[in-house]
């Protein structure tokens, strides 16, 4: 997996541990990294004072395992049973997409639905974002670029109405899973985020229990920006869990360790493209590992 995060991370780690000497000019330069990657503060703070406790109690010299261990740091704070996708034991599962502008919320759905569907599942999409007709035509061309099925209304039309009837379709015709598409949304807006609210509502009451999954999509360009807006969605909506996209090509992407350990939110899935199969599901170890080559 290639990432654009920590971009150079794996020359400045080469040279640092290269002299083969860890003291504290060896912690100066990965604090450096780090916080130059937009790692929060005070999650660089966690990771170098577990990793100087690690160095001391196992005697670590060799740049290897000081680099394991630094791996190993990093992947325990992203680690979570639950960034797995979960599937409701009543059909069908409903995961709710939101976010800001431009995170890249329907390109997420199209790849979510083509993952899904290699593994069988039969999907529909609702298109939720009725602001502009741009934004369901779009994911129209996607649904049938993967071949879902979609729910649409009148560009203008009520989002939440949409996600009624796709749940309802989706319930009659015995169908797995309902992805919901939302207009981008900043947010400090408070009346798009109390839309969003009313999206949520509307789903409870369609399908007799909320979303099964609340999925915030954050840009991983967003730097520190990342954690507010995971706060303010996590306060009015509730998030069951991340998307981070552009990981491809962000050299700022250290932001989404914050989080987790701040919020406590799992990461689901990580963008890595603008194709439907550029996205995968996410597992720390291979993250962390992916940084470290980065
Ligand atoms: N490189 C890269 N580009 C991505 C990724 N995900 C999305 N994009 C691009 O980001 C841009 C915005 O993506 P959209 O999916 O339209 O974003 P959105 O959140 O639905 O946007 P709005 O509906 O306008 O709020 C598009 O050009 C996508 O191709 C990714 O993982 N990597
Ligand atoms: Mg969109």
């Amino acid at each position: 997996m290639r990432l654009g995060i920590f971009r150079g991370l794996k020359d400045r780690l080469d040279r640092m541990l290269g002299r083969g000497i860890v003291d504290e000019q060896l912690f100066d330069d990965l604090e450096d990294a780090l916080t130059s990657a937009d790692v929060p503060v005070r999650v660089v703070d966690s990771i170098l004072e577990s990793l100087r406790e690690r160095v001391r109690a196992d005697r670590l010299r060799d740049a290897e395992d000081v680099r394991r261990a630094l791996k190993e740091e990093i992947a325990e704070r992203l680690r979570d049973a639950r960034s797995q996708l979960r599937r409701a034991e009543t059909a069908p599962t409903v995961l709710l997409f939101f976010g800001v502008n431009g995170a890249g919320k329907t390109t997420t759905i199209a790849k979510v639905a083509q993952m899904l569907m290699e593994r069988g599942e039969r999907v529909i999409l609702a298109a939720a974002d009725t602001f502009r007709a741009a934004a369901i035509d779009q994911l129209e061309i996607w649904a049938s670029r993967v071949g879902a099925e979609i729910v649409r209304a009148q560009p203008g039309g009520d989002p939440a109405a949409v996600v009624f009837d796709a749940i309802t379709a989706a319930k009659a015709r015995g169908i797995g899973y309902v992805l919901a598409d939302t207009a981008g949304r900043q947010h400090t807006k408070t009346s798009l985020m109390s839309e969003l609210e009313k999206i949520g509502r509307v789903t409870e009451k369609a399908l007799g229990r909320k979303a099964d999954e609340l999925l915030l999509v954050l840009d991983g360009n967003t730097g520190q920006n990342a954690i507010r807006q995971a706060e303010e969605f996590a306060r009015v909506m509730g998030v069951t869990g991340v998307v981070v996209t552009k990981l491809d090509g962000t050299p700022r992407g250290g932001a989404v360790l914050g989080i987790k350990q701040s919020l406590g939110i799992p990461i689901k899935f990580i963008g890595i493209g603008e194709k439907p199969s550029d996205l995968k599901p996410f597992d720390a170890d291979e993250f962390a590992e992916a940084l470290m080559e980065s």
